[in-house]
Protein backbone atom coordinates (compact mmCIF):
# COMPACT_ATOMS: atom_id res chain seq x y z
CA UNK A 1 0.00 0.00 0.00
CA UNK A 2 1.07 3.20 -0.73
CA UNK A 3 1.55 6.33 1.38
CA UNK A 4 -1.04 8.58 1.09
CA UNK A 5 -0.37 12.19 1.70
CA UNK A 6 -4.07 13.62 2.84
CA UNK A 7 -3.90 11.15 5.58
CA UNK A 8 -0.47 12.80 7.08
CA UNK A 9 -2.25 15.82 6.81
CA UNK A 10 -5.32 14.71 8.66
CA UNK A 11 -3.24 13.06 11.56
CA UNK A 12 -1.46 16.19 12.26
CA UNK A 13 -4.22 18.46 12.32
CA UNK A 14 -6.56 16.21 14.04
CA UNK A 15 -4.04 14.88 16.81
CA UNK A 16 -2.67 18.37 17.51
CA UNK A 17 -5.87 19.75 17.32
CA UNK A 18 -7.66 17.47 20.16
CA UNK A 19 -4.85 17.75 22.13
CA UNK A 20 -4.49 21.36 22.39
CA UNK A 21 -8.38 21.86 22.79
CA UNK A 22 -7.82 19.82 25.77
CA UNK A 23 -5.47 22.81 27.50
CA UNK A 24 -7.50 25.34 26.69
CA UNK A 25 -8.68 25.30 30.58
CA UNK A 26 -5.80 24.30 33.02
CA UNK A 27 -4.35 24.03 36.47
CA UNK A 28 -1.57 25.57 35.74
CA UNK A 29 -0.02 27.61 32.50
CA UNK A 30 3.79 28.33 32.21
CA UNK A 31 5.53 30.59 29.99
CA UNK A 32 8.84 29.60 29.02
CA UNK A 33 10.85 26.14 28.76
CA UNK A 34 14.12 26.39 30.42
CA UNK A 35 15.11 24.75 33.49
CA UNK A 36 13.17 26.35 35.93
CA UNK A 37 10.00 26.15 33.83
CA UNK A 38 10.28 22.45 32.74
CA UNK A 39 11.00 21.60 36.67
CA UNK A 40 7.76 23.24 37.62
CA UNK A 41 6.15 21.40 35.32
CA UNK A 42 7.25 18.29 36.40
CA UNK A 43 6.48 18.80 40.08
CA UNK A 44 3.27 19.77 39.25
CA UNK A 45 2.44 17.04 36.66
CA UNK A 46 3.61 14.42 39.01
CA UNK A 47 0.75 15.00 41.56
CA UNK A 48 -1.94 15.13 38.74
CA UNK A 49 -2.05 18.45 37.89
CA UNK A 50 -3.23 19.85 34.34
CA UNK A 51 0.18 21.32 33.37
CA UNK A 52 1.03 23.18 29.75
CA UNK A 53 4.41 24.99 28.74
CA UNK A 54 4.64 27.60 25.84
CA UNK A 55 7.48 28.12 24.68
CA UNK A 56 8.20 30.68 21.90
CA UNK A 57 11.36 28.77 20.10
CA UNK A 58 10.98 25.14 18.62
CA UNK A 59 13.59 24.14 20.68
CA UNK A 60 13.16 23.78 25.08
CA UNK A 61 15.67 24.22 27.33
CA UNK A 62 16.35 27.58 27.59
CA UNK A 63 19.71 28.92 28.47
CA UNK A 64 20.82 25.26 29.84
CA UNK A 65 21.63 24.15 26.22
CA UNK A 66 24.92 26.10 26.01
CA UNK A 67 26.65 25.22 29.87
CA UNK A 68 29.02 28.41 29.77
CA UNK A 69 30.26 29.96 26.69
CA UNK A 70 28.83 27.18 25.07
CA UNK A 71 31.04 24.97 26.76
CA UNK A 72 28.44 22.44 27.49
CA UNK A 73 28.45 21.58 30.74
CA UNK A 74 26.42 22.87 33.95
CA UNK A 75 27.22 22.72 37.48
CA UNK A 76 25.22 22.72 40.21
CA UNK A 77 25.67 22.56 44.30
CA UNK A 78 24.53 19.74 46.68
CA UNK A 79 21.42 21.48 47.28
CA UNK A 80 20.23 20.94 44.21
CA UNK A 81 21.73 17.84 42.98
CA UNK A 82 18.59 15.80 43.69
CA UNK A 83 16.67 17.47 40.87
CA UNK A 84 19.43 16.47 38.49
CA UNK A 85 19.64 12.64 40.25
CA UNK A 86 15.75 12.54 39.80
CA UNK A 87 15.58 12.90 36.20
CA UNK A 88 18.74 10.41 36.19
CA UNK A 89 20.89 12.69 34.33
CA UNK A 90 25.26 11.18 35.16
CA UNK A 91 26.65 13.70 37.72
CA UNK A 92 30.18 14.18 38.80
CA UNK A 93 31.66 15.08 41.70
CA UNK A 94 34.25 18.48 41.40
CA UNK A 95 35.06 18.97 44.71
CA UNK A 96 33.45 19.78 47.61
CA UNK A 97 29.97 21.05 47.20
CA UNK A 98 29.80 20.77 43.11
CA UNK A 99 28.88 18.45 40.79
CA UNK A 100 28.41 18.99 36.56
CA UNK A 101 26.55 17.46 34.31
CA UNK A 102 26.65 17.21 30.24
CA UNK A 103 24.13 20.48 29.31
CA UNK A 104 22.30 18.62 26.32
CA UNK A 105 21.88 15.18 28.32
CA UNK A 106 20.38 17.85 31.22
CA UNK A 107 17.96 18.95 28.75
CA UNK A 108 16.64 16.77 27.33
CA UNK A 109 16.21 14.05 30.72
CA UNK A 110 14.88 17.10 32.04
CA UNK A 111 12.33 17.36 29.00
CA UNK A 112 11.80 13.80 28.88
CA UNK A 113 10.60 13.39 32.69
CA UNK A 114 8.30 16.60 32.51
CA UNK A 115 6.64 15.04 29.57
CA UNK A 116 6.68 11.54 31.54
CA UNK A 117 5.06 13.30 34.79
CA UNK A 118 2.24 14.22 32.18
CA UNK A 119 3.20 18.09 31.61
CA UNK A 120 2.41 18.88 27.94
CA UNK A 121 4.66 21.28 26.38
CA UNK A 122 3.39 23.58 23.12
CA UNK A 123 6.98 24.51 21.43
CA UNK A 124 6.47 27.79 18.44
CA UNK A 125 3.87 29.70 20.75
CA UNK A 126 4.79 32.73 22.65
CA UNK A 127 2.65 34.09 25.54
CA UNK A 128 2.08 37.54 24.56
CA UNK A 129 0.01 38.69 27.35
CA UNK A 130 -2.26 37.88 30.38
CA UNK A 131 -6.02 36.99 30.76
CA UNK A 132 -7.57 38.82 34.02
CA UNK A 133 -10.33 38.69 35.96
CA UNK A 134 -12.83 40.95 36.71
CA UNK A 135 -10.43 41.68 39.74
CA UNK A 136 -7.40 41.78 37.60
CA UNK A 137 -5.98 38.51 39.22
CA UNK A 138 -4.11 37.04 36.37
CA UNK A 139 -6.14 34.03 34.81
CA UNK A 140 -4.55 32.93 32.11
CA UNK A 141 -2.27 33.79 29.32
CA UNK A 142 -2.83 35.28 25.66
CA UNK A 143 -1.14 33.15 23.01
CA UNK A 144 0.06 33.29 19.62
CA UNK A 145 2.20 31.86 17.00
CA UNK A 146 6.11 32.45 17.25
CA UNK A 147 6.14 32.90 13.74
CA UNK A 148 3.43 35.38 13.21
CA UNK A 149 5.32 37.67 15.93
CA UNK A 150 8.66 37.07 13.58
CA UNK A 151 6.79 37.99 10.43
CA UNK A 152 5.41 41.25 12.13
CA UNK A 153 1.53 40.16 11.07
CA UNK A 154 -1.41 41.60 12.63
CA UNK A 155 -3.48 38.59 13.95
CA UNK A 156 -5.46 38.55 16.94
CA UNK A 157 -4.19 35.87 19.14
CA UNK A 158 -6.32 33.05 21.74
CA UNK A 159 -6.54 32.72 25.08
CA UNK A 160 -5.90 29.80 27.95
CA UNK A 161 -7.41 29.83 31.16
CA UNK A 162 -5.52 28.63 34.02
CA UNK A 163 -5.60 28.79 37.50
CA UNK A 164 -2.13 29.75 38.19
CA UNK A 165 0.40 31.38 35.55
CA UNK A 166 3.94 30.94 36.23
CA UNK A 167 6.53 33.16 34.56
CA UNK A 168 9.46 30.76 33.49
CA UNK A 169 11.05 33.25 30.71
CA UNK A 170 14.45 33.78 32.53
CA UNK A 171 15.98 37.39 32.04
CA UNK A 172 13.80 38.95 30.19
CA UNK A 173 11.14 38.34 32.98
CA UNK A 174 8.66 39.19 29.38
CA UNK A 175 5.13 38.27 31.35
CA UNK A 176 6.10 40.34 34.54
CA UNK A 177 7.28 43.40 32.25
CA UNK A 178 3.76 43.11 30.29
CA UNK A 179 1.66 43.15 33.64
CA UNK A 180 3.86 46.05 34.86
CA UNK A 181 3.31 47.85 31.89
CA UNK A 182 -0.36 47.25 30.31
CA UNK A 183 -1.88 46.83 34.48
CA UNK A 184 0.58 49.41 36.20
CA UNK A 185 0.08 47.84 39.43
CA UNK A 186 0.45 50.80 41.72
CA UNK A 187 2.17 48.22 44.62
CA UNK A 188 3.84 45.46 44.62
CA UNK A 189 6.90 44.01 42.80
CA UNK A 190 5.93 44.76 39.85
CA UNK A 191 4.88 48.59 40.68
CA UNK A 192 9.18 48.97 40.87
CA UNK A 193 11.28 48.99 37.52
CA UNK A 194 12.67 45.01 36.53
CA UNK A 195 15.86 44.40 35.66
CA UNK A 196 19.00 42.16 37.05
CA UNK A 197 21.57 43.03 38.66
CA UNK A 198 25.82 42.05 37.72
CA UNK A 199 27.19 38.86 38.23
CA UNK A 200 27.66 37.34 41.92
CA UNK A 201 26.75 33.76 41.87
CA UNK A 202 26.87 32.81 45.54
CA UNK A 203 23.95 36.14 46.15
CA UNK A 204 22.28 35.33 42.85
CA UNK A 205 21.80 31.29 43.78
CA UNK A 206 20.27 32.12 46.82
CA UNK A 207 18.36 35.09 45.99
CA UNK A 208 16.76 32.98 43.21
CA UNK A 209 14.75 30.56 45.46
CA UNK A 210 13.95 33.56 47.89
CA UNK A 211 12.77 35.61 44.92
CA UNK A 212 10.33 32.77 43.59
CA UNK A 213 6.96 34.18 44.84
CA UNK A 214 3.38 35.29 43.88
CA UNK A 215 4.43 39.02 42.05
CA UNK A 216 0.85 39.97 41.24
CA UNK A 217 -2.42 38.04 41.96
CA UNK A 218 -2.00 34.13 39.98
CA UNK A 219 1.20 35.16 38.66
CA UNK A 220 4.34 33.46 40.20
CA UNK A 221 7.91 34.17 39.34
CA UNK A 222 10.98 31.86 38.73
CA UNK A 223 14.05 31.18 37.40
CA UNK A 224 15.80 34.22 36.62
CA UNK A 225 12.62 35.80 35.82
CA UNK A 226 12.39 35.59 39.94
CA UNK A 227 15.52 37.63 40.04
CA UNK A 228 14.78 40.24 37.45
CA UNK A 229 11.85 41.26 39.32
CA UNK A 230 13.33 41.61 42.47
CA UNK A 231 16.81 43.46 40.92
CA UNK A 232 18.65 40.25 41.92
CA UNK A 233 21.69 39.28 40.84
CA UNK A 234 22.57 37.06 37.78
CA UNK A 235 24.82 34.07 38.57
CA UNK A 236 26.13 32.32 35.30
CA UNK A 237 26.16 28.90 34.39
CA UNK A 238 25.09 27.39 37.55
CA UNK A 239 21.86 26.08 37.47
CA UNK A 240 20.97 24.66 40.71
CA UNK A 241 19.06 28.04 42.00
CA UNK A 242 16.70 27.46 38.76
CA UNK A 243 15.81 23.95 39.26
CA UNK A 244 15.52 25.16 43.19
CA UNK A 245 13.16 28.03 41.86
CA UNK A 246 11.24 26.21 39.77
CA UNK A 247 10.49 23.24 42.33
CA UNK A 248 9.72 25.88 44.50
CA UNK A 249 6.88 27.58 42.41
CA UNK A 250 5.11 24.40 41.84
CA UNK A 251 5.46 23.81 45.97
CA UNK A 252 4.02 27.09 46.40
CA UNK A 253 0.90 26.81 43.92
CA UNK A 254 0.01 23.17 45.09
CA UNK A 255 -0.23 24.70 48.61
CA UNK A 256 -2.71 27.56 47.31
CA UNK A 257 -4.71 25.51 44.91
O1 LIG B 1 16.23 31.61 29.84
P1 LIG B 1 15.72 30.32 30.35
O2 LIG B 1 16.61 29.15 30.36
O3 LIG B 1 15.07 30.61 31.79
P2 LIG B 1 15.34 30.03 33.26
O4 LIG B 1 14.59 28.78 33.47
O5 LIG B 1 16.89 29.66 33.28
C1 LIG B 1 17.89 30.63 33.14
C2 LIG B 1 19.16 29.93 32.73
O6 LIG B 1 18.98 29.28 31.49
C3 LIG B 1 20.38 30.82 32.63
C4 LIG B 1 20.87 31.24 33.94
C5 LIG B 1 21.35 30.14 34.85
O7 LIG B 1 22.05 30.60 35.87
O8 LIG B 1 20.91 32.38 34.24
O9 LIG B 1 20.11 31.92 31.77
O10 LIG B 1 15.09 31.16 34.18
O11 LIG B 1 14.42 29.90 29.51
C6 LIG B 1 13.40 30.82 29.24
C7 LIG B 1 12.58 30.28 28.08
O12 LIG B 1 11.45 31.11 27.91
C8 LIG B 1 11.19 31.27 26.53
C9 LIG B 1 12.57 31.33 25.91
O13 LIG B 1 12.53 31.02 24.52
C10 LIG B 1 13.32 30.31 26.72
O14 LIG B 1 13.28 29.02 26.16
N1 LIG B 1 10.39 32.51 26.39
C11 LIG B 1 10.80 33.77 26.60
N2 LIG B 1 9.78 34.63 26.44
C12 LIG B 1 8.69 33.88 26.10
C13 LIG B 1 9.09 32.52 26.07
C14 LIG B 1 7.32 34.17 25.80
N3 LIG B 1 6.86 35.42 25.82
N4 LIG B 1 6.50 33.14 25.50
C15 LIG B 1 6.94 31.87 25.48
N5 LIG B 1 8.23 31.52 25.76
Amino acid sequence: MGIDDITITKTIFNRFTEEFKDFFDIDIAIAGAGPSGLTAARYLAEVGRKVAIFERKLSIGGGMWGGGMMFPVIVVQDEAKHLLEECNIDIRREGRGYWSADSIEAVVKLCSKTIDAGAKIFNGISVEDVLLDKDNRVNGFVINWSSIDVAGLHVDPLTIRAKYCIDATGHAAEICSIVKKKVKPKTGLLSKDIGEFSMHADIGEKAVVENTREVYPGLIATGMCANAVAGAHRMGPIFGGMLLSGKKAAEMILEKL
